[in-house]
C-alpha cells in the first residue's frame, strides 16, 4: 500500500515552538526548548549534508539534554532555572576548566543558548532584507556578532564555507514552507519577539550566576 504522505514540513511550527518555551513566571522549559532545536536541526538538514558538521554537534547536545530531561534526576531538569539551581548546588557543573562534568546541563546548553542569539540576528536580517538580499552574508555577519567569537579558528573556517552554499533568498524560503515572502516576514515579525525574550531570560539567569563562560 502506498505510504501516507508525510505532512510538509514548515518553520512556522518550528518557531512557534519557542512560544511554549515560557512559563507564566518567566521559566524556561528544556523540554520545549529541545524541541524547538530540534525542529531547527530538521530544517538545517533539509538545507544538505554540508551543514552535517554543524546539526551532528547540535544533535550531540539535545541528546545530552534529553539524557538529563528523562534520567533519574528527570524532575530537576524541568526549567533552566531547576536545572541551573540543582547543579550548581550539587557542584554538577565545571566551572572554570573541563573536569569531571563534561555533560553538564548548563554548559550544554549554553551552547545552544549562544547560537539561538545567531539565530535571532539572522532572522532579523532575513526579516528585513530586500529581494536580492545574500543569505550567505547575512548568515555570515550574525556568525561573526554572536557565535564566532566562541569558536576556534578552524570551526570558524568550516562555518564560513558552510554559509557560501546556502540558498539564496527565494530559495530559502521556499524551504521555510511558510508561503509567500510577505507571508514569511510578517511570520518572523511573530517569531522574533519570543525567541528574543527566551533569549534574555536565560541570558541573565546564566549573567547572574556567573555562567556565561562555562568551559
Ligand atoms: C542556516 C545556516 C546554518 C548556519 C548555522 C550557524 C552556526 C554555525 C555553527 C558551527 C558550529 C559547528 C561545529 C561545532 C562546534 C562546537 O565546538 C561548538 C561548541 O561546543 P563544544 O565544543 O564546547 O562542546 N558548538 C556550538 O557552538 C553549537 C552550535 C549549534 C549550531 C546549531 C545551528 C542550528 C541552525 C539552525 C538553522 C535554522
Amino acid at each position: 500500500a502506498p505510504e501516507a504522505p508525510e505532512e510538509k514540513f514548515s518553520l512556522r511550527e518550528v518557531l512557534d515552538t519557542f512560544k511554549l518555551c515560557l512559563s507564566g513566571d518567566k521559566e524556561v522549559y528544556v523540554e520545549h526548548y529541545v524541541a524547538g532545536w530540534r525542529g531547527l536541526i530538521k530544517f538545517l538538514n533539509s538545507l544538505g549534508s554540508v551543514f552535517g558538521f554543524i546539526s551532528k554537534d547540535a544533535v550531540n547536545k539535545i541528546k545530552i539534554l534529553v539524557t538529563h530531561l528523562e534520567g533519574e534526576n528527570s524532575s530537576e531538569y524541568v526549567t533552566v532555572q531547576s536545572m541551573v539551581k540543582y547543579e550548581l548546588e550539587n557542584e554538577l557543573v565545571d566551572l572554570n576548566k573541563r573536569g569531571n562534568h563534561p555533560e553538564s546541563g548548563c554548559r550544554t546548553l549554553l551552547r545552544l543558548h549562544r547560537a539561538l542569539r545567531w539565530l535571532e540576528l539572522f532572522l532579523e536580517r532575513l526579516r528585513t532584507s530586500g529581494e536580492d538580499g545574500k543569505t550567505s552574508v547575512m548568515c555570515a555577519e550574525a556568525y561573526n556578532e554572536s557565535l564566532s567569537r566562541h569558536h576556534p579558528w578552524v570551526v570558524r573556517k568550516a562555518a564560513g564555507m558552510a554559509f557560501c552554499v546556502l540558498p539564496g533568498r527565494p530559495a530559502f524560503f521556499e524551504v521555510m514552507n511558510v508561503g509567500t515572502p510577505e507571508q514569511v516576514v510578517a511570520m518572523l515579525g511573530d517569531a522574533l519577539p519570543l525567541i528574543s525574550e527566551v533569549y534574555q531570560v536565560t541570558e541573565e539567569l546564566y549573567a547572574q550566576h556567573n555562567l556565561l563562560d562555562l568551559p
